[in-house]
């Protein structure tokens, strides 16, 4: 059957969007209904799933599929999903505090394995729905009610996580700009394996302004580097600065003082250390790498593995599945305890 030619309001729901006015959810979401019409999915083949927070409020505004699932297993949870259905499109939306506190070991997990799913970190650097305490992406320092005198915690790197837990595809974009999140997030779901989307997400009653050095045009030019697979790091806002490695760390150079555009790194996503490079970037000493860091492709999902067992055991299982089910209870692995 041809695929229904979707608009993005067919992924817009009847409910009430509960963020708070100016919250940085809305541009996503906004986002996220018009990228899907291009992916060439029915409708019913999208299911968003996702853990608790103000983020993960998600899936009730989408009008596909979805899982409000609980704090911290939503990748548990679009784990068993893809097992159990891998025809279907999953994307995982949530918050640092549900994918990197109480839910990290999953997040960890799904990487590792590869399962084929996308994950949307909307990452405020803040407990938004439990009214501003620290969270695992909060600088060290930061005061909040949870942390009067400054969180005594150093942050969690999610690029450089994601790079070490073995992710296909890493990416970071920004809630305010749309046509870069179009891109990347299309990248990232058509890719077969995990991607990792961070977002910089602004929470504006909580952490307002976290991320305003990378989204404000005043700053962005100089605070950011736009990186394209085969081009050479260039940024600022006169694109008069660039980024060249010595003895494998990044520098920052001015562009026509002894330096030329040849001698600049050239960003290469399939190079997973580059990507860790990247991940070591932080503002203000670099620019912030922003676009997809890192993208693998053949690697096997967990998915296909999983399901090639599932083939292999039913070649090998002789007779029909009852009496598959009969020898396995009373097969040779069962034994009595003894009274
Ligand atoms: C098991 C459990 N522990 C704690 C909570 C309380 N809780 C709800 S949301 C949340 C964190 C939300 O922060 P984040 O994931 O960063 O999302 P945001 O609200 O900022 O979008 C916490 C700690 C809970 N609901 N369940
Ligand atoms: S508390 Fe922050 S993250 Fe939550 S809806 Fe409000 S602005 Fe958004």
């Amino acid at each position: 059957m041809p695929l229904p030619t979707y608009t993005p309001k067919d992924f817009a729901t009847d409910q009430d969007v509960r963020w708070c006015p100016g919250c940085g959810d809305y541009a996503v979401l906004t986002a996220v209904r018009k990228a899907l019409p291009k992916l060439g999915h029915r409708r019913e083949d999208y299911v968003f799933v996702s853990g608790i927070g103000c983020a993960a409020r998600f899936p009730y505004y989408m009008n596909t599929y979805g899982l409000h699932t609980i704090h911290g297993r939503s990748l548990a949870v679009a784990t068993g999903i893809k097992l159990a259905n891998p025809e279907l499109q999953i994307c995982v939306v949530s918050g640092d505090g549900d994918l990197f506190s109480i839910g990290g070991n999953h997040t960890i997990h799904a990487m590792r394995r590869n399962v084929d799913l996308t994950v949307l970190l909307l990452n405020n650097r803040i407990y938004g729905l439990t009214k501003g305490q620290y969270s695992p992406t909060s600088e060290q320092g930061k005061v909040t009610k949870s942390s009067p005198m400054g969180s005594p915690d150093f942050p969690v790197n999610p690029i450089a996580l994601a790079v070490a837990s073995g992710c296909t595809l890493i990416a970071r974009t920004i809630d305010v700009d749309m046509k870069h999140f179009d891109a990347v997030y299309v990248r990232a779901m058509e890719h077969k394996g995990t991607s990792f989307v961070e977002v910089y997400q602004d929470c504006n009653i909580f952490n307002h302004k976290a991320w305003f050095y990378a989204s404000q045009k005043e700053s962005k030019f100089d605070a950011t580097v736009v990186v394209e697979h085969g081009k050479p790091l260039i940024f600022g806002k006169d694109r008069d600065k660039g980024i060249r490695l010595r003895n494998g760390s990044p520098e920052v150079v001015t562009i026509g003082h002894g330096v030329s555009e040849a001698d600049l790194l050239v960003h290469d996503e399939t190079d997973r250390t580059l990507a860790f490079v990247y991940s070591q970037m932080a503002h203000p000493e670099f620019p912030e790498p922003i676009g997809v860091l890192y993208a693998e492709t053949g690697k096997p999902t967990y998915d296909e593995l999983v399901h090639e067992q599932i083939h292999a055991a039913r070649e090998q299982r002789k007779g029909t599945e009852a009496e598959a089910l009969q020898q396995l209870l009373h097969g040779a692995e069962t034994w009595t305890v003894e009274q």
